[in-house]
């Protein structure tokens, strides 16, 4: 048996890691001093007493959130500016010392329960106000105590979401992050949050455009989670130079067997997509007209969530507190379509496979519970094939592995059996990993094939289903 294989195939997700990826569509909200001084970054020196928003209603954003059926948000609770969105001990430069004075985070994380959705902060590890920063353990002091409070006073964090920008240069403060410390605060207070970007549990998918790779692999290389990497990464030294030393979050190929064959050390890493429904992160007045179209945004959400990542939509708020009607129109547009092109599924329970290995069953793909079909070890070529009844018009056919058992899957195909018994290819895919969503030109079959071609070990299904 090849040991390249069986080292893969051992590499799996952390139960926490499970459950980040089962929320598929999540939001960013960027909220701050930025949305009052039209900027994306600020400088640290702002006047923080312009911050007097005159509508803010954190219950207005997760009605807006839950149009979509989006699962989760995380706020900027503080961006590099260093302006804090809480009551926090630890500066001055909070909501609570601007004539506002009342704690957004709070306030958005009691709307979140309300409404259901996961809650989870964004803290910028780089912070142009803090007069520490720079000063080594003093400003670790100061970033621990901060994230103290953000894990301790307002009941469940689903994810800590650290930042890897840094835009102070070759000549700014240089502070060496003691990620370590960071990350036993994370697990000892929140065991459960995943840590993303620059952490062990999310990695960051690449670019900022909502682009996905065509085969996402969730097991990588673990140089890409190695303190040297996110150290150099966070003081943004990640140069040409840097580039080329190895692999890095923008690396296309970051999973095939060609590119992990020599590497020591795997990893479970799955990717976020993060993307601003507008151009910016922040709301400014002049890209009201720029919001996304549905059809960007479909195109974002079927490539992301339907190719093995969590997609991460920004939805800034306005400055006086409430999500714009041209992001609210969109977002309710977005959640029209997910409701109505995945709510008939025409997924029957004759389900039947050339493989299946014991104690599993090729019906266990029909229902969303931890069951699964896996096919006999190291059979080739082996197909599950579902049959309709009668022809029906496909649309979508959406496959899942069981990745408790890892992601091994390398390519695939959809056909289909038409009216006049023929064959048709429908989609051909490489990766599917936590969920593949296949789009297909509307065409009336009577049975649906999946065929494996190429996987690492014999594949799995947990679960499937055709609209
Ligand atoms: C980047 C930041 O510099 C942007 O302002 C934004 O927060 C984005 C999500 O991450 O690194």
């Amino acid at each position: 048996m090849d040991s390249l294989v069986e080292r893969l195939v051992k590499v799996v997700p952390s139960e926490r890691q499970i459950k980040w990826q089962q929320l598929e569509f999540t939001a960013f909200l960027h909220y701050g001093i930025n949305s009052f001084y039209d900027r994306e970054w600020g400088t640290g020196k702002e006047d923080i007493s312009v911050f007097h928003p005159k509508n803010l209603d954190t219950d207005q954003w997760c009605e807006a959130l839950k149009a979509a059926e989006i699962k989760a948000c995380i706020i900027t609770a503080k961006h590099h500016d260093g302006f804090c969105l809480w009551d926090t001990a630890y500066t001055d430069h909070s909501v609570m010392h601007t004539p506002f004075k009342r704690d957004i985070v709070a306030e958005l994380a009691k709307s979140c329960k309300k409404y259901g959705l996961k809650f989870g902060v964004y803290l910028s590890p780089w912070d142009r106000h803090e007069e520490s920063y720079g000063k080594g353990k003093e400003y670790d002091d100061f970033f621990c105590g901060q994230l103290t409070e953000l894990l301790t006073n307002y009941g469940e964090i689903y994810t800590v979401w650290f930042d890897g920008a840094c835009g102070e240069g070759k000549n700014g403060k240089k502070q060496i992050y003691d990620w370590d410390r960071y990350y036993k605060v994370v697990r000892s207070l929140q065991p459960e949050a995943v840590i993303s970007i620059c952490g062990p549990d999310v990695r960051w998918c690449g670019n900022e455009a909502g682009e996905c790779r065509e085969s996402e692999w969730s097991v990588v290389p673990a140089s890409l989670f190695s303190q040297k990497y996110i150290q150099e990464h966070s003081q943004q030294e990640d140069s040409e130079e840097f580039r080329q030393k190895g692999l890095t979050e923008q690396t296309k190929d970051l999973g095939s067997r060609e590119v992990v064959k020599d590497t020591e050390e795997l990893i479970w890493y799955p990717a976020e997509v993060d993307v601003s429904i507008r151009p910016g992160w922040f709301h400014h007045d002049n890209e009201d007209d720029k919001v996304k179209s549905l059809e960007v945004l479909k195109e974002i959400y079927l490539q992301s969530v339907g190719g093995n990542s969590v997609l991460l939509l920004n939805i800034p708020p306005h400055r006086d507190g409430y999500i714009t009607e041209q992001d609210r129109t969109r977002l309710q547009e977005l959640g029209d379509f997910i409701r109505n092109d995945f709510k008939d599924n025409l997924m029957t329970s004759n389900v039947t496979a050339t493989s299946t290995d014991k104690g599993t069953d090729a019906k266990n793909i029909v229902s969303h519970d931890e069951s699964y079909w896996k096919s006999e070890d190291y059979i080739d070529g082996c197909r599950i094939t579902v049959d309709l009844g009668q022809p029906k018009e496909i649309k979508y056919v959406v496959l899942q592995e069981q990745i408790r058992l890892s992601q091994r899957v390398e390519s695939f195909y959809v056909e289909g059996e038409l009216k006049n018994g023929k064959p048709k290819v429908l989609y051909r895919g490489t990766t599917i990993g936590y969920k593949r969503i296949c789009p297909i030109e509307p065409i009336e079959v009577s049975k649906v094939h999946v065929v494996f071609e190429k996987f690492r070990k014999s594949p799995t299904l947990k679960h499937m289903a055709i609209y």
